[in-house]
């Protein structure tokens, strides 16, 4: 005699990143943080106009059980639970909306999407997309005091123009750098070659970017690195998790070895957290279909859960 039921009901992935309150009105009602999925910017044809970029923001949510096995559960990278019992509310957004009617509309959708989280007085963390997302998203801070800009990256991303599209995943530090809003910027874990020549590199240099290479990182390790960047601002993190070395982080479109080890990066964002005020973050270019066992998004979400821990434990979403 069979007994109990024959079957169980499907296992769906949470529709919501790291167990938070759905949103998808953006209402932000007492929300401390804000996730919010950008799956798309400005491709340089009409098939990267939907790269495999912008699976990510599902793949992330899809990921939120390896990523953290649930919000109550004592996390080793913190010292105890992620928001540290504290009464903080976390809310997804959902994913800025493609339109195929106007299929630039979603780069404006997405920077409105911004302002709308940083009026509300949330930490806006972007789950792309590719690197071209951070344009939008840094746009949104324009009447904020200035900011200083960490990128985690195997690439400067600092090319003017990329067949004749400006806002391309290989310019967002070159059009971060024209915002008046911006000021110094670190680019950490560079190595090998991207799409940038001389003249990128040069570009970079002239405005006072400093570039430090994955191999700097490497021998001086992050509290070095960490020393550089000036105390008491206000910290902007994008990772490109090609940034990252391929052995955590090996879905991406520009796997490369020597990379960012995810012990550096954590002290880096943890170091970030404690020097002065972290006011937004995004993860990028994580390509879902040549992920292998979703460690791509759980590296990436990792990254997000010890930010988010850090910020919690000093106190960055305490109210009065
Ligand atoms: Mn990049």
């Amino acid at each position: 005699m069979i007994q109990g039921p024959l079957t169980t009901p499907s296992q769906l992935g949470p529709e919501t990143f790291l167990y938070s309150d759905a949103d998808f009105g953006m209402t932000l009602d007492r929300a401390d943080i804000a996730f919010l999925g950008i799956p798309y910017s400005s491709g340089y044809s009409f098939a990267e106009q939907v790269p495999d970029q912008a699976n990510a923001p599902a793949a992330m949510r899809a990921a939120t059980d390896r990523i953290l096995r649930s919000i109550e559960r004592y996390d080793f990278d913190l010292g105890g639970p992620l928001y540290d019992n504290q009464a903080i509310r976390a809310v997804d957004c959902g994913d800025v909306r493609g339109d195929v009617a106007d299929p630039a509309s979603h780069v404006a959708r997405s920077e409105v999407a911004v302002r709308r989280i940083l009026a509300a007085g949330a930490l806006p963390v972007v789950l792309g997309g590719d690197h071209a997302v951070p344009i939008p998203v840094l746009r949104a801070f324009s009447d904020q005091p200035p900011i200083t800009l960490v990128q985690i990256d195997q690439h400067i991303d600092w090319r003017d123009e990329v067949a004749g599209v400006r806002d391309g995943l290989s310019s967002p530090i070159r059009r971060a750098s024209e915002m008046p809003h911006i000021g110094e910027i670190f680019q950490i874990g560079l190595r090998a070659t991207g799409s940038a020549r001389q003249e990128e590199v040069d570009a970079a240099l002239a405005y006072g970017a400093h570039l430090v290479t994955a191999y700097e990182l490497h021998d001086v390790g992050p509290d070095a690195v960490l020393a550089r960047i000036p105390d008491g601002g206000r910290y902007y993190v994008t990772i490109d998790m090609d940034g990252m070395d391929p052995s955590c982080a090996p879905g991406v479109a520009a796997p490369c070895p020597g990379g960012v080890t995810f012990a550096h990066a954590r002290a880096l964002l943890r170091g970030l957290v404690q020097k002065g005020r972290v006011v937004g973050m995004d993860v990028v270019e994580i390509t879902p279909r040549s992920d292998v066992n979703r460690l791509t998004c759980i590296t990436a979400g990792r990254l997000i859960v010890n930010l988010l821990g850090a910020a919690t434990r000093a106190s960055y979403f305490r109210r009065p």
